[in-house]
């Protein structure tokens, strides 16, 4: 008898290693849209389009080469609606059979294949996946007996292991990390290419039909859809990126910009994170860019520590905290989402912004998810819990082994200081220093206080007040709490009062 082999929807790589360990002869594929997947949070329009098309179009691409698939649509009306009770379905024919599949990337999903093998007495084999740069043995020899579990030092490691931008075992250019050079706002006038668009094929419109149909209530714009949902064109888009946007894209990695929703992002995180693009082809042929002379060493550096640093080293917290991570609330914050993260309905520009075009696009690039939208959830005190599920929901690229540790690490500081040294809680002043959005804004980023202020500038004290308990011995936070504690009991007030101000309106 031979194996079953459950692809996810996160799995749709031709060299996904239960594909390398199947046999067409012997085994059958199995994939499955189900309600479970698709209602685990408020998945954006956008998003769902894209995850059901990519897997149709790669179901397809597996029978051309020889593989018999069952593939369950999410409108069959015997879909069961979990992707257990699939296997059940597909084993009650072929009782014989185990089942061979890649590890699913979340703890959620793992759990229940494997508490349900268990159960049913099922043979699951999950092999590891071999798409990420470090395996899971790695990461924990790495991050054992270490006090501090820093980005960098683990970069560099993944650098050397890959061979990335090596000379020998130094790093080309004679440094680690050129972010010092990457810090710059952009101008109006510069030419953005923004990312590269696909017409919808027959398979995609019936899927556009479908997410339409079902899933009306959910958040997001459907159409126009233009993202790419084959390997053939992700690949087209990894080209378009790098031919046009590349050598800007440090530079401007932190800029923001009213109406450029992409700026030189590569929009490319959807396509690597379903499996559509490999991390490490894409750094290899961004690292060509780089030796053809195409693009600098602080865009391709850059761009390279993203992946083969960032991706790795949040995917790495996710599986050495799980399953605690997502309930982490260090601050304490009890607040409710506001409704305007569902509508993009506030006169704060910077916010609309942000939200409007993850609204539209199911994108924003990383400084608007960190130091907007993350930024004036932690200071205004939202649980954690809601923020992870909004984030979750809402992006094309998320999955929660990702999206988590950027979330509750990284931008709410839920975690207490594993992921960042200090909360990334920011005033006014630093998103009008990176972007033009409070050129247009209702309020005003210069007063500080009362009703025409910008909310960022009196929210930052507040926020510094109010966890001063948690936050005041942070050394990296000495600066702030010692000009706060400079300002006079008045002063204090006032941006407090402003504050609260604030908040009741919320
Ligand atoms: P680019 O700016 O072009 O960056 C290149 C690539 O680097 C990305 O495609 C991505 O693969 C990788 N990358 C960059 N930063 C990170 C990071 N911090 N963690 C992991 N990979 C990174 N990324 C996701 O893929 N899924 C998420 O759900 C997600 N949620 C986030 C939530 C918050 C609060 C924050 C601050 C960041 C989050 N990120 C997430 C990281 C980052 O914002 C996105 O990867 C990026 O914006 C995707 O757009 P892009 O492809 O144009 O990226
Ligand atoms: C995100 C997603 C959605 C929306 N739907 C499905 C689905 O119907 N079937 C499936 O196999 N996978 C889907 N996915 C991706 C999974 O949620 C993902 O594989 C797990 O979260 C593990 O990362
Ligand atoms: Fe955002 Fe404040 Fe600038 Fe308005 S003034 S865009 S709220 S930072």
């Amino acid at each position: 008898p031979g194996n079953i082999i459950l692809i996810l929807g996160d799995q749709l790589s031709p060299d996904l290693p239960s594909l390398k360990q199947g046999n067409p002869e012997r085994d059958r594929v199995l994939m499955a849209e189900v309600a479970d997947e698709a209602c685990y949070v408020p998945h954006h329009k956008k998003k769902l389009a894209f995850v059901f098309a990519a897997m149709r179009h790669f179901a397809d691409e597996l029978r051309e080469n020889g593989w018999s698939v069952t593939y369950v649509r999410l409108e069959d009306s015997d879909n069961s609606g979990s992707l257990p009770t699939e296997l059940d379905r597909v084993l009650s024919e072929t009782p014989d059979c185990s089942v061979l599949m890649t590890e699913p990337a979340e703890y959620r999903l793992r759990t229940a294949l494997t508490t349900w093998a268990e159960q049913r007495e099922i043979a699951l084999t999950l092999l590891e996946d071999s798409r990420f740069i470090a395996t899971h043995a790695e990461f924990q020899e790495w991050a054992n007996g270490r006090k501090q579990l820093r980005m960098e030092y683990f970069y560099r490691e993944m650098r050397r292991k890959t061979g990335l931008l090596m000379q020998g075992d130094e790093p080309e250019g004679g440094q680690w990390n050129f972010d010092a050079e990457n810090r710059k706002p952009a101008q109006d006038d510069m030419f953005m290419p923004g990312p590269f668009e696909v017409e919808p094929d027959a398979f995609t419109k019936e899927v556009l039909a479908l997410v339409a149909d079902r899933f009306s209530e959910n958040f997001g714009t459907l159409e126009p859809f233009w993202f790419a949902t084959t390997r053939a064109d992700a690949l087209r888009a990894l080209d378009h990126f790098v031919d046009r946007a590349l050598a800007s894209f440090g530079d401007y990695q932190d800029a923001m910009l009213e109406g450029r929703p992409f700026l030189y992002h590569s929009v490319l995180a959807q396509y690597i994170n379903a499996g559509l693009l490999n991390p490490l082809e894409v750094c290899r042929r961004v690292e060509r860019a780089y030796y053809d002379g195409d693009a600098p060493l602080n865009a391709v550096e850059g761009y390279i520590r993203q992946i083969i640093g960032w991706r790795e080293y949040v995917r790495g917290i996710y599986w050495l905290r799980m399953p605690d991570y997502t309930k982490q609330n260090f601050l304490d914050a009890s607040r409710e989402l506001p409704d305007f993260y569902w509508t993009g309905e506030t006169d704060m520009s910077c916010m609309a912004a942000a939200i409007g075009q993850t609204r539209d696009e199911a994108y924003a690039h990383h400084i608007q998810r960190l130091m907007v939208t993350g930024n004036f959830a932690m200071l205004v005190g939202v649980d954690p819990h809601q923020v992870h599920e909004w984030y979750l929901a809402v992006y094309a690229d998320a999955y929660e082994w990702v999206e988590a540790p950027n979330v509750i690490g990284m931008s709410q500081f839920a975690d207490g200081g594993l992921l960042g040294s200090k909360p990334y809680a920011a005033s006014g002043n630093y998103i009008n220093k990176m972007s033009n959005h409070c050129a247009t804004c209702a309020y005003d980023v210069k007063k500080k206080t009362g009703p025409k202020a910008c909310p960022f500038n009196s929210l930052y004290w507040d926020f510094l007040h109010r966890n001063k308990e948690k936050l005041r011995g942070n050394p990296r936070l000495g600066q702030p709490y010692s000009t706060w504690g400079r300002m006079s009991d008045e002063r204090q007030q006032e941006y407090l009062d402003s504050a609260a101000t604030f908040l009741k309106r919320l």
